[in-house]
């Protein structure tokens, strides 16, 4: 939606608040939502940049129940936003699945049953968050495995036992039975009802509506929705493009004055074609862009081989970085690297062990990132991924376990991989220094 409807929403709302005094819920000002104008987002009346993280187990910290750490998850966001790290990613919706990877406990217990636990979780993290004037992009489903996502709904509604990737190794077998969830009714029905649970919540300590806290930015409709397995995709793509336009309008009925993004990768994730990416992105109700970018996983970079691999990498990165910003551009409206990462050296997972190459990956994205943000083009921010912050890996072999600490990595892969933790000095400047440069763009 344009900047002008939305404000014209917007006032509505507010007047809709005044009228239910009761709540004592802080009063919002259209101006505190972050809103898209043209190719930029704009917030208090200034343009809108942001260096982020993807904090995915930011509930999760803030829950009473015994996957909580509270304590823990304040000392976070005050490092975060002492750091210039103000824009987070979250998980908001998780299914409880025989997954092997998948994380425990989660939000949905099974169909309408919620885990009101994590659900306070999220009310405490956004209370938290919305006293540093941090902003947060909450996730409502998983293409992948490791939160339960599509392939538990559609375990849950066709009654076959869920395709496990982490057990059979069959990948493309599993996106493909993922994306049964973008044509199946009751999975749909399920989905919009936790889409509706989650927006329209009451924050417990608050008091506000999720849908009138200008603390969320923006809805996403899942982490990394794809069409399908690259090979097998094609069919899927109509009922894709389909879901994208009406579940963002959906989520745009609901909450008209925040934003709606969808959490693709990109053309690397839609079936590696960006004539569909441009073409699942056109709704009107989709409010901005959001692309990924993944060396090592992509095959464009191996640590264990970096004299080899850099070089090369970094010009295919920058070239996926800017074609994403030239779509963006075209398609006059803002976009977002709302997902990259890389490896400590040779592979490792320990704080304290050197971390040359991320370094020097991190500075050539967040260079890219301003330059072409402060020459005025489409690109508003980054979510680096991921957070470590103070949680270390609990297992000998670093995969994650029920009860151990959550370091951003999650369970599908090694506890360290891609986390950036409080130790990380040299990486923690290197954010600090960009964080500085794009909040002088914001006019902060
Ligand atoms: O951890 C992964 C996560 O599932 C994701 N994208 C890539 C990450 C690193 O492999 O969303």
């Amino acid at each position: 939606m344009t900047l002008y409807k939305k404000a014209g929403v917007i006032l509505g709302l507010l007047f809709g608040i005044s009228a239910c005094a009761q709540l004592e819920a802080p009063s919002v000002e259209a101006d505190d939502f972050v809103r898209v104008d043209g190719t930029r987002f704009v917030l208090e009346g200034e343009p809108y940049y942001f260096v982020g993280t993807n904090f995915w187990y930011g509930a999760y910290l803030g829950s009473p129940g015994p996957e909580g750490d509270r304590e823990r998850l304040l000392k976070e966001l005050d490092t975060l936003k002492a750091s210039g790290i103000t824009n987070l990613r979250v998980l908001a919706a998780s299914e409880s699945s025989e997954l092997m990877r998948a994380v425990q406990p989660a939000l949905i217990r099974e169909p309408g049953e919620y885990n009101d636990n994590l659900l306070e979780g999220l009310d405490f993290l956004l209370a938290a968050m919305g006293k540093r004037d941090m902003k947060a992009v909450l996730y409502l489903n998983n293409f992948w495995q490791w939160s339960g996502g599509m392939s538990q709904y559609v375990a849950w509604f066709t009654g076959e036992e869920v395709l496990d990737p982490d057990k059979t190794g069959e990948w493309n077998a599993f996106m493909e039975n993922s994306a049964r969830f973008y044509r199946m009714e009751e999975a749909q029905a399920l989905y919009r009802d936790v889409i509706e649970t989650i927006i329209t919540r009451r924050n417990s300590v608050t008091g506000q509506y999720y849908y009138e806290d200008p603390t969320v930015m923006s809805w996403q409709l899942a982490n990394e929705p794809r069409p399908g397995s690259d090979e097998h995709g094609r069919p899927y793509f109509q009922d894709f493009k389909q879901w994208v336009h009406e579940t963002a309008r959906y989520i745009d009925s609901l909450a008209p004055h925040q934003l709606v993004s969808t959490g693709n990768e990109g053309a690397m994730g839609t079936l590696r074609d960006e004539d569909l990416y441009i073409i699942a992105h056109a709704s009107p109700y989709v409010d901005y862009l959001t692309f990924h970018m993944w060396l090592k996983n992509w095959s464009w970079f191996d640590i264990h081989n970096p004299e080899e691999t850099y070089d090369s990498a970094i010009e295919k990165a920058q070239a996926y970085m800017n074609r994403h910003i030239d779509i963006a551009n075209k398609m006059n409206k803002p976009t977002v690297l709302s997902e990259f990462g890389a490896e400590r050296d040779e592979g490792a997972f320990e704080p304290g062990t050197p971390t040359t190459y991320r370094d020097r990956i991190y500075r050539e994205v967040f260079d890219l990132v301003y330059e072409r943000a402060a020459e005025g083009d489409a690109i508003a921010g980054t979510n680096f991924w991921t957070w470590g912050g103070l949680g270390r890996a609990g297992q000998e072999d670093f995969m994650w376990a029920q009860g151990d600490d959550f370091t951003g990595d999650p369970p599908q892969e090694h506890q360290g991989l891609n986390s950036v933790f409080d130790a990380d000095d040299s990486t923690m400047k290197i954010i600090r220094k960009h964080a500085e440069k794009m909040h002088q763009l914001s006019n902060h």
